[in-house]
């Protein structure tokens, strides 16, 4: 599989403003939009007729620096502006050796800055790249709802979503089987006598679109029936083959998630050769499953899955390289709220005071241009965080020379 992530690519935003600062017009600006941009990406995956091609190109082209012969063949960085990358997707295409995997694994690099289409679900508008959204995690497992039993787990998991709701959540996620390191299944009738009252109580009382947090066909289509937009399947479909056809028939959204084992064994001995690759492989296969069911790309969201069956390392690996995973195409979601990796960087605190730490991740996210929608359970500091980082990532006035 021939892949190319951009390791740097420069934003038209950044670029539009010094264009500004230098007085250009605006046909002018369109038009070195269109040759300017400068993208150096890494390929991985490639074969011998597409090294023996890039290791032929000339100047018109994007400089080509091959991996090392002997132990890397198949990588190498490709370096240049919009103009010369255009140029080599053109010719890849043309080739007669057939290149067209190259050819559309860069134009896919390339396209990674472009924001994804835009999504609806119910009465709510997702506008990509227009600022970061906000799920807020509403659980209904047992440790939740330890005092009083089910009928006061329903009453104080609706109560809890309405007042996320109330603080600015874009999308409420209900999940009623806990997923944490070493935690076991539980079955689909008790998933959905948690799940099922809190979707019914919340539907009648916000219009802020539902989630459901299942890996199970049967949970997901009465959780569909009762009102819900999006399944969130910690498993990328990779669990129950009927889930994707479920999703499909309703016309709802799904967020796609990497795991590497399950649950009850991910942290035991996490291990890859490059944690974004292996990333990237299992949500195209996702991709093609949903896609397969019948299930638009444009009802498709992706996430990283921090923490499961990751390391330490591997989950800030992955948050630093969230760009990289757009060259998929497709919005981003990512799940950092209270998790372990936080408290062990903020000198081994408990979850519950990792509020803080949480924050601090959700910035960087947005502040790196990683994430689409965070998971988090604090949806009122988590608003005002983003509030901020979205505000210093697209202010656009430097004064008078910056007008339009
Ligand atoms: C995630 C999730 C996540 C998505 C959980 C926890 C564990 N779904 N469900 N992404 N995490 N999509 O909240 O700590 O990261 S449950």
């Amino acid at each position: 599989m021939i892949r190319a992530r951009p390791l740097t690519s420069e934003h038209p935003e950044d670029l539009i403003l010094a264009f500004r600062r230098m007085g250009l017009t605006e046909p002018t600006q369109r038009a070195l939009l269109e040759t300017l941009p400068f993208t150096r990406l890494l390929l991985t995956g490639l074969l011998p007729q597409d090294e023996a091609f890039l290791q032929t190109l000339s100047e018109a082209f994007p400089e080509w620096l091959p991996g090392d012969v002997h132990s890397r063949s198949g990588t190498g960085l490709l370096t240049g502006r919009a103009e010369q990358f255009q140029r080599l997707v053109t010719a890849a295409r043309a080739d007669a050796r057939g290149l067209s995997a190259l050819a559309s694994a860069v134009a896919s690099a390339l396209a990674a800055g472009v924001a994804p289409a835009v999504l609806t679900l119910g009465e709510r508008r997702f506008e990509w790249g227009s600022r970061t959204y906000v799920m807020g995690v509403v659980n209904v497992t047992p440790d939740s709802f330890s005092d009083g039993g089910r009928h006061a787990g329903t009453d104080a998991a609706v109560a809890h979503g309405l007042a996320l709701a109330e603080a600015g959540a874009d999308l409420l996620d209900v999940g009623g089987e806990s997923t944490r390191p070493g935690s076991l299944p539980v079955s689909a009738d008790e998933e959905l006598a948690r799940v099922i009252p809190v979707i019914e109580g919340l539907r009648a009382r916000t219009d802020v679109p539902l989630s459901v947090d299942t890996t199970k066909a049967a949970v997901a289509r009465e959780a569909l029936k009762a009102g819900t937009h999006l399944i969130n399947d910690i498993t990328g479909f990779s669990s129950d083959a009927g889930l994707p056809r479920v999703v499909a028939e309703a016309g709802a959204a799904c967020c796609l998630m990497h795991i590497q084992g399950t649950p009850a064994t991910m942290q035991q001995a996490p291990r890859y050769d490059d944690v974004v690759e292996d990333v990237l492989a299992f949500l195209e296969a996702a991709i093609l499953r949903a896609e397969s069911a019948g299930i638009p790309r444009g009802r498709i969201l992706l996430d990283p899955g921090i923490g499961f069956g990751k390391t330490f390392e591997h989950n800030l690996f992955l948050l630093r390289r969230l760009p990289e995973l757009r060259v998929l195409g497709l919005p981003l979601l990512v799940g950092t709220s209270r998790k372990g990796f936080l408290g062990r960087l903020a000198g081994g605190k408990p979850a519950s005071e990792r509020l803080a730490a949480t924050l601090g991740s959700v910035a960087s996210m947005a502040a790196l241009g990683g994430a689409d929608v965070v998971r988090v359970h604090d949806v009122t500091e988590a608003r005002d965080a983003l509030a901020v980082a979205d505000a210093i990532r697209r202010c656009e006035d430097g004064g008078t020379f910056y007008a339009r």
